[in-house]
């Protein structure tokens, strides 16, 4: 039997049809606007059956043995495990104050209904600390489109006739993205890539801009001193829609090509090229990515590269960059019930916390400074909710460290991770094929398409919103939780747009509420203070930041270690994403490792030649945090200098965890953002 549900397996959210065998999954299969056989695959779905029936899933809560050190654990009921967690929330509530609770979140059970329960528990019980790792992921980058033009846009890159793909590596990460970026192609389009690496995509482009990692708001400011010396840009619409050109100008002129170019490793006719590429055709779009977050500039960064799409007139026209149209759905959070004056661990980011009315606090780092150094204060109890932090989180040592200074600390999860095995319980949550779900991805923008259940929990793992409804009720926030089901919930979510479980079941292609608009802003203006795009920012200015983005290349080095590059002089670059892992995930799934041979640092081939390294040799990185070997592949996908190092491994094995590299102590001091990305490190070859 087929049925159509979301794939969560990343966070891509791919509609997919499954095959279903005696209430077993059988295969999936993405849909997608192309023929089968011109369509792109995804490994991890492949082997979605591989995962949910993996012998590693937590079959049963668990609780740690009495006196047991790490990972030592002993089955329990749901009853008694839910009991001891509850006991736990009134005893630190007690004796410290709800607030020295923290909910961690990670991505895969993605920010939409799961993200609204945790909420919506932790406020009624009177802690603001709900944190999730927006930081690190995009939730940084839509802070600067939602103050530059109101809302993160998105690229409609299949009618288009230039695409930008700026830090994003679609080929491996978005199946459907990348299929239409090809589509676009074959119909004409011009690619651009800007991009450290020689990626898959970098090979196909039209313009390469092999940028200095972490330098691409000195290269956007660039460009739109390029278009704006050229007279490209469209006159009329920015007279109309835009504030701040002059002021956009002046600050424009101190990144002339010539003079920015060498110290961002690119060529000053290139970056002229790609500034008129990009202007001349319309439309054009721009597709970001995840090289643009992890980067202490990244705020201004990204808001360099929104001005652009406004400066071209791009915005919100077929082709172009698209302001969506979300679903009018219920925010459930109750943030209002939170007790008064009560601040959250990340109030020295108050502009993060609140420029979005149901994001929350994303800055992540500030869990670990709450329970190392208490500040703004302790936190003892923790959390962690589909996140594998001891992987994922910047400087693993310090996260490790923290966790350890824990007094209680919860997981769910469908695995036992690393994390997992520091913890007090763990609670075995079920993987997205058992779960009915309602997606952010989906309610951000029409068409709305519901994420079905279709199989039954395995073994005794519940789903997210399961275990939250009922620890709510456990909690004694039974009025406030009062749905027995994922279905009740999502139709008392999804009432202010008229629509239900059921009607969205009924179109499993989809079901837009609007049709679509575009130049929406004629009509309704843009959601900035002003009604316009603001080149030019007040609402920055008034909260003490830059008000045009501008960057200063020796001041504000983006790189982590940069004053101690006499010592460690490669830059390392934390590597893309591969197609068969999610980040920490699928580690322990047999047919994944066997196919992805990545777990390696690239290393160009003038200095492996220096350092006498050749293809295979054991390496040895090194930065002031710490050190991981892996092997060596000489390649000349990397710039002369740096290094491009495997993500994700350090779930296989801790001598392979990129983030033992990693800074914490340097942050954007807007977002709270580390460089996970980018950061000086000295390499050396083992001899084994
Ligand atoms: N297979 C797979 N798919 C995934 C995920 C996964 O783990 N695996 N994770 C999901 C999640 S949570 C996310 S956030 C997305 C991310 O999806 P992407 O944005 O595609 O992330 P990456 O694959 O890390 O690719 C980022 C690209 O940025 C480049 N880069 C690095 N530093 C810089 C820089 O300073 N400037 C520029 N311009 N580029 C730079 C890298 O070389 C890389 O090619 O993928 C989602 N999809
Ligand atoms: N150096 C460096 N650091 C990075 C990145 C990088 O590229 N380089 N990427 C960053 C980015 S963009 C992100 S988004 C983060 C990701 O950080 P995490 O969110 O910690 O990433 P994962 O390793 O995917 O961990 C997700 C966990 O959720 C579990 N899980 C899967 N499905 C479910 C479910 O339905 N419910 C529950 N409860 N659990 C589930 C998985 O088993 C896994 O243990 O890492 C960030 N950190
Ligand atoms: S890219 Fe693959 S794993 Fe990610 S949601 Fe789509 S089908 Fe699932
Ligand atoms: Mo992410």
């Amino acid at each position: 039997m087929q049925k159509d549900t979301v794939c969560r397996l990343c966070s891509s959210c791919c509609p997919v049809t499954v095959e279903i065998e005696d209430n077993r999954l059988i295969a999936a299969a993405r849909k997608s606007f192309l023929a089968e056989n011109e369509r792109h695959q995804c490994p991890k779905l492949n082997a979605a059956a591989e995962i949910v029936y993996s012998p590693e899933r937590i079959k049963k809560p668990l609780v740690k043995k009495k006196g047991g050190g790490r990972n030592s654990f002993r089955e329990t009921s749901w009853d008694e495990a839910l009991d001891i967690i509850a006991d736990r929330f009134h005893y630190f509530k007690n004796e410290h104050g709800a607030e020295s609770i923290c909910w961690l979140r990670g991505m895969a059970a993605d920010w939409g209904a799961p993200w609204d329960y945790a909420n919506r528990l932790m406020n009624l019980f009177g802690s603001p600390n709900t944190i999730g790792n927006g930081s690190v992921c995009h939730v940084a980058r839509e802070m600067a489109h939602v103050l530059t033009y109101g809302a993160m846009t998105s690229p409609d890159q299949k009618d288009s006739n230039c695409i930008i793909v700026w830090g994003k590596n679609d080929r491996d990460t978005n199946p459907a993205a990348y299929e239409g970026i090809r589509y676009a192609k074959k119909h004409g389009a011009k690619l651009i890539v800007i991009d450290p690496i020689r990626t898959g995509l970098a090979s196909m482009a039209d313009i390469w801009l092999q940028i200095k990692p972490g330098y691409d708001g000195i290269l956007a400011m660039s460009m739109i001193n390029e278009i704006i010396r050229e007279k490209l840009y469209e006159k009329d619409f920015i007279k109309e829609w835009t504030i701040g050109f002059e002021e956009l100008k002046n600050s424009a002129k101190a990144y002339k090509a010539e003079k920015i170019a060498e110290s961002i490793w690119l060529d000053p006719d290139m970056i002229k090229s790609a500034a008129r590429l990009y202007a001349t055709p319309r439309p054009a779009c721009i597709i970001e990515g995840n090289g643009l977050d992890m980067q202490l500039n990244i705020f201004d960064n990204t808001r360099a590269v929104c001005i652009l799409r406004g400066l071209t007139g791009n915005l919100d026209k077929p082709g172009g960059d698209l302001i969506p149209q979300p679903i009018r759905v219920r925010n459930i959070q109750l943030k209002d019930r939170l007790p008064k004056g009560v601040k959250p661990i990340t109030l020295e980011y108050p502009l993060f916390n609140e420029f979005h009315e149901t994001w929350g606090n994303h800055a992540q780092s500030c869990v670990i400074d709450a329970i190392l150094d208490k500040k703004p204060y302790p936190v003892k109890m923790l959390v962690v909710q589909s996140a594998n932090p001891v992987v994922t989180m910047t400087d693993s040592n310090r996260v490790i460290r923290a966790f350890e200074n824990l007094e209680f600390m919860i997981v769910i999860d469908p695995f036992m991770t690393r994390t997992a095995k520091l913890a007090d319980v763990v609670l075995p949550a079920t993987s997205s094929f058992e779960k009915t779900q309602l997606n952010r991805a989906f309610t951000r923008n029409n068409p709305v398409i519901i994420q079905n259940q279709v199989i039954d929990w395995v073994a005794d793992s519940w789903p997210d919103w399961k275990i939250t409804f009922e620890l709510a009720r456990r909690l004694g926030l039974g009025e406030e939780f009062p749905w027995h089901t994922a279905e009740d919930a999502i139709n008392y979510q999804l009432e202010p747009a008229g629509i239900t479980v059921d009607m969205l079941r009924k179109n499993p292609g989809g079901t837009r509420i609007e049709e679509i608009e575009y130049e929406k802003y004629k009509t309704k203006g843009l959601g900035t203070p002003s009604g316009k795009i603001e080149f030019y920012s007040k609402q920055l200015e008034e909260h003490g930041y830059v008000p045009v983005p501008s960057f200063d290349c020796d001041i504000e080095n983006p790189i982590s270690f940069y004053d101690k590059r006499d010592e460690f002089p490669f830059l390392g670059i934390s590597g893309a994403r591969t197609k068969c892992f999610t980040h920490s995930q699928f580690k322990s799934i047999p047919s994944l490792v066997k196919r992805d041979q990545e777990c390696v640092i690239d290393i160009h081939p003038d200095d492996a030649h220096k350092k006498e390294i050749s293809d295979g040799d054991t390496v040895k990185v090194e930065t002031p945090r710490g050190h991981i070997h892996m092997k060596a592949r000489i390649s000349e996908v990397v710039h002369k200098g740096s290094i491009r190092i495997s993500w994700g491994w350090g779930e296989f094995s801790p001598d392979y965890n990129l983030n033992n590299l990693t800074d914490d102590d340097r942050r954007s001091d807007i977002t709270g953002t580390p460089s996970n990305r980018s950061f000086m490190c000295k390499i050396s070859k083992v001899f084994v």
